[in-house]
């Protein structure tokens, strides 16, 4: 669907709600970041939002998603609580997680979102794990795995997709691509770059949008859904997307030279929120920008009131 033609002005005011809801989530963690209320890493998803927007709004309440440390985007997509995210982020006992997983562990199972894990691909063979339950129990239900470029490398990754495409398990794996592992742009990783031509030899379908267009991701991911709940068998996507801030923390890197600024300023141009942003007007973007605030505001209100937990609470919800 391209956004000149698009008919489809509830579809277009919905992505947006959603992908600025991301956007402004995460300039909020920019500006508390250094009076140091937020306790753990963060890894922000600024200039990602479309795809996990873009993915997300396609899935059922009772579908699931696992994600990477880099996933506020993804649970905030999915449905996950704004007040307990934000608490999790201050490491308050309010959070989804009592305050004791921060910004890279999120998770929520009662919307569907398993969590997510610092340890590069970890949360992959989890999402594989889980798909496998709801083929044994003949449910309808998707996960979507959601993961880096960068874990694609890990071993992990390509035993996971061998074994969903042998079992023909209800899983869509998407490979957030935003080229860079850390400093280390794909090229420099890989003799060949195209990561789909790789998946294929698994024997599994693969779907690869570049354009980073939100409808593009939104309607791509739709048909996959489709096939993967009438089939069980899994789906590839490799999505193009950029990320604006540094690898982790909230300040911008452009002076430290890893970037091709060409292509920053490419990304830059499609930002997706600022073409919705167009497409709606700015009566209506105001609209949203304040509903917005208002729900940041109360999420941030939220953490700051919730109480850290106790000592007692040290030793709970731990393995050793
Ligand atoms: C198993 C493992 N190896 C290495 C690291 C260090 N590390 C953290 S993030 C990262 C890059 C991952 O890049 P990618 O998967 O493309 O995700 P992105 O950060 O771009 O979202 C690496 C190597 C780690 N956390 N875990």
């Amino acid at each position: 669907m391209s956004l000149a033609t698009s008919q489809n002005m509830e579809l277009t005011e919905n992505l947006f709600k959603q992908m600025l809801l991301i956007r402004r989530f995460e300039e909020k963690i920019c500006e508390v970041y250094n009076t140091d209320v937020v306790k753990s890493p963060v890894h922000l998803s600024i200039g990602q939002e479309a795809v996990a927007v873009g993915v997300c709004d396609n899935l059922r309440g009772d579908d699931f998603v696992s994600n990477t440390y880099r996933c506020h985007a993804t649970h905030i997509a999915k449905g996950g609580d704004l007040n307990k995210m934000m608490a999790e982020l201050y490491g308050k006992s309010g959070g989804c997680a009592g305050g004791k997983a921060g910004s890279m562990h999120l998770a929520e199972f009662e919307k569907g979102i398993l969590g997510a894990s610092a340890v590069v691909a970890t949360t992959i063979p989890v999402a594989a794990g889980w798909a496998l339950t709801l083929k044994m129990q003949e449910s309808k239900q998707v996960v979507t795995s959601f993961f880096g470029d960068g874990a694609t490398e890990e071993g992990v990754f390509s035993e996971t997709i061998n074994f969903a495409a042998l079992h023909k398990l209800p899983i869509l794996f998407v490979c957030e691509n935003n080229r860079l592992a850390i400093h280390n742009p794909l090229e420099r990783r890989w003799a060949n770059s195209d990561i789909c031509e790789r998946i294929k030899t698994y024997g599994i379908e693969t779907c690869k949008i570049e354009s980073g267009d939100v409808f593009e991701i939104h309607q791509a991911t739709n048909e996959a859904l489709q096939k993967i709940r009438e089939g069980n068998a899994p789906i590839f996507m490799e999505i193009a997307t950029y990320r604006y801030k540094q690898h982790v923390g909230i300040a911008e890197d452009l002076h430290e030279d890893y970037r091709d600024m060409a292509e920053y300023q490419k990304w830059k141009d499609n930002d997706q929120i600022d073409k919705l942003a167009k497409i709606l007007g700015d009566e209506k973007t105001a609209q949203i920008e304040k509903d917005v605030k208002s729900q940041i505001e109360e999420a941030v209100k939220f953490a700051e009131n919730s109480p850290f937990p106790e000592d007692e609470e040290l030793l709970t919800h731990v393995y050793a």
